[in-house]
């Protein structure tokens, strides 16, 4: 028996009763029981067209002998059965049914019979629309990847002074779009003081002025002492953590040690990402994107220091460290200091990675 946590929206039709309805066909479907369920609450909709209707949502608490692919074909079904439109993303329904956790379990994007799966959900520990029924009814379930408790996800975002920090590769576009998530929830802005030290084909680097020089300067822009409390909340286009990450790829194992012992000083007087945004390029983009740097028509994002030799490939190596980023990311307080929120967004095209980023913050709201 596994134990689910599900959302529920509407915001299209007759709410109220399509929810309802919902939660009493999910009970009697073979295989289910239903445990919990939250209350519903009226929320502004994230995302999507901008003329939609406000949204009703809650979430219920199940015990289920499906497997999690077999969860999703039921909740499809009973999406359908209240005559669930599909035709636009984040566009008005009449109901949707997404699997937030199931036990412990993390599925990244598994395909089975044409239906992609993400477990847990992949944009739900920035979203008050999700955390709040959640913790209703379950707050001390557990965030598999975070580590974070349900009603610790809740806190984290409810912070009053938000710490949204937009983590990328040079050249995945994280000044780009942490400006316009400061633009758009007029948050102030920290841009990276400096570039990062590290080059796409160099390891075994023995110098550590560059990356001293780099954490200092980074860690200064966030001090505790110095930090805000006002509302808006901070974005900043880097995250105190890249270096480190950047650190481990790039130095000799004694410059290393010396670099992590100076990190773990500075990084205790900073403030902490609440949420993290990591942008996610393919190695074709970030390809053109250095050839646009070689040809001189870099834009402000692209933040390379110095690409190494020549003739070697700083793609594979951007890659790495991107891939680095996101295991790292990803562990959450389990890693060690990582942000309780993490959303991983596409960065091929940023316009797109802009809203998604931009939807992703004022979630918290
Ligand atoms: N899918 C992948 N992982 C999951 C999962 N864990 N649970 C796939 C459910 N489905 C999952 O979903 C598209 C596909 O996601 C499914 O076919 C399934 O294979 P969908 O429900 O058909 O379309 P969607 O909901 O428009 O897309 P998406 O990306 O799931 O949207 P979100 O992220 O769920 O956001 N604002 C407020 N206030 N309240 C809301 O409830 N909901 C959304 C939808 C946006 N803004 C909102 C709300
Ligand atoms: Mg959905």
């Amino acid at each position: 028996m596994a134990c689910c946590l599900i959302g529920c929206g509407s915001n299209q039709g007759a709410r109220r009763e399509q929810l309802d309805r919902a939660i009493e066909l999910l009970g009697v479907m073979p295989g289910i029981t239903m445990r919990t369920v939250s209350r519903h609450r009226e929320t502004r909709p994230i995302g999507g067209p901008p003329d939609q209707a406000p949204f009703l949502n809650g979430a219920c608490l199940v015990e289920t002998e499906l497997g999690p692919h077999e969860l999703l074909g039921v909740l499809a079904a009973v999406e359908n059965t209240l005559h669930r439109d599909r035709t636009e993303r984040w566009g008005p329904r009449t109901l949707d049914l997404d699997i937030l956790l199931y036990d412990q379990l993390v599925l990244d994007d598994s395909i089975v019979a044409g239906a992609a799966l993400t477990i847990p959900h992949p944009r739900m520990s920035t979203r008050r629309f999700v955390l709040e029924p959640a913790v209703e009814i379950a707050p001390d379930l557990r965030h598999p990847l975070s580590g974070g408790s349900l009603r610790e996800l809740l806190d984290n975002i409810s912070h009053p002074h938000l710490h949204v920090a937009v983590v990328g590769v040079p050249g995945a576009g994280a000044a780009e779009v942490a400006g316009a998530i400061a633009d758009a929830t007029l948050a102030r802005l920290v841009h990276a003081p400096r570039a990062l030290p590290w080059k796409p084909s160099r390891s075994g680097v023995a110098a550590t002025e560059p990356w001293s020089d780099a954490l200092s300067a980074s860690a200064a822009a966030l001090e505790t002492a110095s930090w805000p409390d006002d509302p808006h909340g901070t974005v900043t286009d880097y995250w105190l953590g890249t270096l480190l990450v950047a650190a481990e790829d790039a130095l000799a194992p004694s410059a290393l040690e010396r670099f992590q012992a100076d990190y773990g000083a500075a990084s205790a007087r900073t403030v902490a990402p609440h949420v993290a945004i990591l942008l996610r390029a393919s190695p074709e983009a970030l390809a053109e994107r250095l050839a646009c740097h070689a040809a001189g028509r870099e834009q402000a994002t692209n933040l390379f220091a110095e690409l190494g030799s020549p003739g070697s490939d700083p793609t594979a190596g951007l890659v790495r460290l991107q891939e680095r980023l996101l295991t790292r990311l990803r562990c959450g307080t389990r890693g060690g200091d990582g942000p309780l929120a993490v959303v991983v967004v596409g960065a091929d095209d940023l316009g797109r990675a802009i809203d998604e980023a931009i939807a992703a913050v004022e979630a918290t709201g």
